[in-house]
Parts: C-alpha cells; structure tokens; sequence
C-alpha cells in the first residue's frame, strides 16, 4: 500500500516538524501560495482580488479540492496539488479524477511531501467514489508518480495552446 513507500513516522497527518497538511485558504494569498504555484509554471499578475474571485469560485462549484502543506513557523505555503472532479455520463454516471498543480518549494523537496499531497488526493477520489485518477506529467516524474501507483496506459496526452 501507500504506507510502505513512506520513510518511517512520516505520514499525510505527520508530515514533518511545524507542518500542516490542509485545504487551502483566502488568506494563503499572503502565505506565499502563488510564488509556490511559480516553481510549477507561470502564474502572472494575480491581484488578491482576482485571487478571491477564483478562490469563491473553486469553493461553490464543489470539484475542486485545492490541498496545501504550510510551514506553521513561518506561516508560508510550501507546497499544494489539486484534485479537479469530472462529472461523467459514462461509468453509471460516474466521475473521474485529476492531479493538477502539484509543486513543493524546491528548499522543502525531499522530504517525501509531494508523495504526501499526491496520497492525500488519491485517497480523497476514492472517498468520493471517483472511478479512475489521472494526471499529465513530464518523463521525468513518471518514477514519482509509479511510486504512488499511477501507470501508463497508452493513452496520448495531446494539448492545443494558443
Ligand atoms: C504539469 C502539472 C499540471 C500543470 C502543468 C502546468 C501535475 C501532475 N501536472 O503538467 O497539473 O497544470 O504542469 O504546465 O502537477 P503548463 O503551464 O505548461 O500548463
């Protein structure tokens, strides 16, 4: 199970000294959560309005679970991964999962919490009763994610950007 991968007494309820595995909150804007979102990707000008905005609405449409590990000391996010729910009419209506946004302050990595917010989000879509997880990653994380039980299955993960 997800419990042997982890080194001893490290855990999504113990993750490590002064850390909190928790959903994310309006007031993480000023705990450094979008420069944490920066180490992942590109996240340009967002205002703290634009903030709540998106914030309130994740929050009322009820599919997205946005999780973050806080630095409880310095009151600072360090790391966060969402899980997005799809509603299907295939699988008796079911609904399907996805990893998004997964990232851990680079002075945090290996310390096993990005296993633990992946863990966390594997074991939440199943608590929701989703049929299937999946995610997109570069070929660089593929050993990450197989650690945690994600396989390839052929499938092609194809994009358009513009
Ligand atoms: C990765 C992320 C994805 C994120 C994307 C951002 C995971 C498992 N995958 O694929 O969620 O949205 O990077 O990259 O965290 P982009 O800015 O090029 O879309």
């Amino acid at each position: 199970s997800w419990k042997s991968s982890f080194r001893p007494g490290v855990s999504p309820h113990t993750p490590g000294h002064g850390l909190k595995v928790r959903p994310l909150c309006a007031t993480d804007y000023d705990k450094g959560f979008l420069g944490v979102l920066a180490q992942l990707t590109k996240v340009g000008t967002v205002t703290r309005e634009q903030f709540m905005a998106r914030f309130n609405a994740m929050k009322d449409d009820k599919s997205y679970y946005v999780c973050v590990i806080e630095d409880l000391n310095k009151r600072e996010v360090i790391g966060a991964a969402t899980l997005v729910i799809e509603q299907k009419f295939i699988h008796s209506c079911g609904m399907r999962a996805r990893v998004e946004d997964v990232v851990v302050n680079d002075t945090y990595r290996g310390k096993q919490l990005g296993k633990i917010l992946t863990v966390v989000l594997i074991m939440l879509s199943k608590h929701l009763g989703c049929y299937k997880i999946s995610l997109e990653c570069s070929d660089q994380k593929l050993p990450f994610y197989q650690q945690v039980g994600f396989k390839q299955d052929g499938t092609n993960y194809m994009v358009q950007r513009w």
